[in-house]
């Protein structure tokens, strides 16, 4: 009697164990693979206002997507354990499942287009232009550098293969600690930029990575658009459209300032492109080409 009493247990036991086990293997799956990079999934949270929403609607997908991920992966490993092949016995087929193919279409189109809600409604907050920025530039792109100009002409250019800090703002934390090439565009922290952004030549392209944010230059287009860098700091950009020889060198850096401290640099720029212009007529000041 007790070898049958005991058969049952020794068989469902162990079966019971490896449900427990895999259950929890499933539910550990995502922490482990999101592991170190959570909270961020190796991407920027964002040091702009419109970063922050951009990075918000990547997490969320990301997300999302580990979600579907794991339990797709969960299900796979599932049913190839569970009905793995024990004999030669053909199991019961199945098909024409109305309910569950109705719900396997159903489902992926209501995630598409709840994904697609948030992704237009974070573009339009990201696109969005405020009735009243702080100061406006027109970036310039060029092959191969970057030129800014200011309210009150001043303009600052910057060649790939000139002076990597032309403003002359960092101050020493710039080259090399951040490798910060190429011209700054020098910004108020926690005020809106208004950004109008053209080519003289062919296309380039404005990313700056903790902006989480990419923007054609392009011939006979003006893209205008705002940017509120939350903090003050440095942040390395760089061209990202392949626009010729020196592409490579195309390096620029955006320099956060306190609205004060922006200010007084803006008003001291301001001050020396006049004193320019009358003694030699130039309208502009140039300071990578001196
Ligand atoms: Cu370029």
């Amino acid at each position: 009697m007790s070898p049958r009493a005991a058969e049952p247990t020794s068989t469902i036991a162990p079966r019971r164990r490896r449900r427990l086990l895999g259950a929890a293997a499933a539910a550990a799956l995502p922490l482990v693979l999101g592991g170190c990079s959570l909270p961020t999934f190796y991407g920027y949270k964002g040091s702009t206002k419109q970063a922050h929403d951009e990075f918000l609607l990547y997490s969320g997908t990301t997300i999302a997507a580990l979600v579907v991920g794991v339990l797709v992966a969960a299900l796979i490993a599932w049913s190839v354990i569970r009905y793995r092949k024990r004999s030669d016995t053909i199991p019961r087929q199945f098909q024409y499942h109305i309910p569950l193919e109705i719900t396997y279409t159903v489902v992926p189109v209501v995630i598409v287009l709840i994904l697609f809600g948030f992704t237009v409604v974070t573009e339009n907050r990201v696109d969005a232009v405020k009735a009243d920025p702080a100061t406006k530039v027109t970036v310039t792109a060029f092959q191969w550098g970057w030129r800014f100009d200011y309210p009150g002409n001043v303009s600052v250019t910057g060649l790939t293969t000139e002076d990597p800090d032309p403003v002359g703002l960092d101050g020493g934390q710039c080259a090399p600690a951040v490798d910060c090439l190429g011209p700054g565009l020098v910004v108020p922290a926690g005020r809106t930029t208004r950004i109008t952004l053209v080519t003289k030549d062919v296309i380039h392209g404005f990313y700056v990575p903790q902006f989480n944010f990419s923007r054609y230059a392009q011939p006979g287009v003006t893209n205008v658009f705002d940017l509120t860098v939350q903090h003050s700091g440095v942040y390395r950009a760089q061209c990202t459209q392949l626009c010729g020889l020196y592409h490579s060198l195309m390096f620029f850096h955006v320099v956060a300032l306190p609205p004060a401290q922006f200010q007084s640099w803006l008003s001291s720029q301001q001050g020396a492109a006049t004193a320019a212009s009358g003694s030699s007529s130039s309208t502009s000041n140039t300071k990578a080409a001196a």
